[in-house]
């Protein structure tokens, strides 16, 4: 792909950069979307698992949905959306990257700056005293496991639907779209709140916006650049062509 001379020279001298990830970054290393025509949605309701009412209606279902997830997420490995990430986290000098993937495959991929807004599958607390819970078993569990404290039900560290993000996640999120002169928005459909408010924030602010994803968005209008394709092509390219080093990832 040929990409602007203003998006090249900007990438090259910006050393203030924000990536904003969605479940399209994963999709290559094969961790599901939730939403179109492969989307984890189109064989579960969200609102039958994605909300704490129906944790509480169905914890087990709840529960065995995650354990289904997070054993699927422990068998894939970050991929080259991943890696041009990290590269440009190691040659600039304020990169982050803000996430809305539960996945942790930025960090497995060797990301440091990774803001996580809506939690991590990986962890999981008790509802009652808040307690973090280690799954016990290696194998998932398919029913919902109780605090060995207190007895309440353990759900995973994540945000559901009408849930506040972690304050200083967000907080965080915020400052770097505020501040930086390039941000990114990598495979999020860009239609979940107050995710999808960062792209906005960041172009009030003065950055050049730029979208890489399979298809275009509500966000696609605004973005200066929109990158039609698969992140895990289009990043290592783009990257190369601002003359980013590329190292070898395992
Ligand atoms: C590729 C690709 C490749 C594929 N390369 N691209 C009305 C208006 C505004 C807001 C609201 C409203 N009504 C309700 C709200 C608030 C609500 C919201 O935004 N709802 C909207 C759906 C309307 N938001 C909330 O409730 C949030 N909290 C909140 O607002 O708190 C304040 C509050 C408190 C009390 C009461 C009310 C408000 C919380 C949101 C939590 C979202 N949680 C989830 C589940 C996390 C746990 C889990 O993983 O199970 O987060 S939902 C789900 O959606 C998940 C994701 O992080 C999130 C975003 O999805 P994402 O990443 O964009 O994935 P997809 O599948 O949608 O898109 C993938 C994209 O990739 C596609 O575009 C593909 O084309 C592309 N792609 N392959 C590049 N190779």
């Amino acid at each position: 792909m040929k990409f602007s001379d203003r998006l090249v020279s900007t990438l090259r001298n910006a050393q203030s950069v924000c990536a904003l990830t969605g479940a399209g970054i994963s999709a290559e290393s094969g961790v599901p979307t939730f939403r179109g025509e492969e989307g984890l949605w189109k064989k579960f309701r969200p609102e039958e698992l994605a909300n704490f009412n129906a944790f509480i209606r169905n914890p087990d279902l709840v529960w065995e949905w995650y354990a289904y997830r997070r054993k699927l997420i422990r068998d894939v490995k970050p991929n080259p959306g991943h890696f041009g990430l990290v590269d440009l986290e190691r040659c600039k000098k304020h990169v982050t990257i803000v996430t809305q993937n539960v996945d942790n495959l930025h960090r497995r991929a060797g990301s440091e700056n990774v803001v996580e807004l809506h939690g991590n599958i990986e962890r999981s607390y008790c509802i009652q005293c808040h307690a973090f819970v280690d799954e016990p078993s290696p194998e998932p569990l398919t029913s919902v496991p109780m605090c060995v404290t207190c007895g309440g039900l353990v759900r995973p560290d994540v945000v559901w639907f009408g849930e506040m993000l972690p304050v200083e996640a967000f907080s965080k999120a915020e400052s770097a779209a505020r501040h930086c002169e390039l941000f990114f928005c990598i495979g999020t459909s860009a239609v979940v709140f107050p995710a999808a408010s960062l792209p906005y924030t960041a172009l009030d602010h003065g950055a050049l916006v730029v979208e890489i994803n399979r298809e275009e968005t509500d966000l696609s209008s605004r973005a200066q650049e929109v990158l039609i394709g698969k992140a895990g092509e289009i990043l290592p390219d783009l990257l190369a062509q601002a003359g980013i080093r590329h190292e070898e990832h395992l």
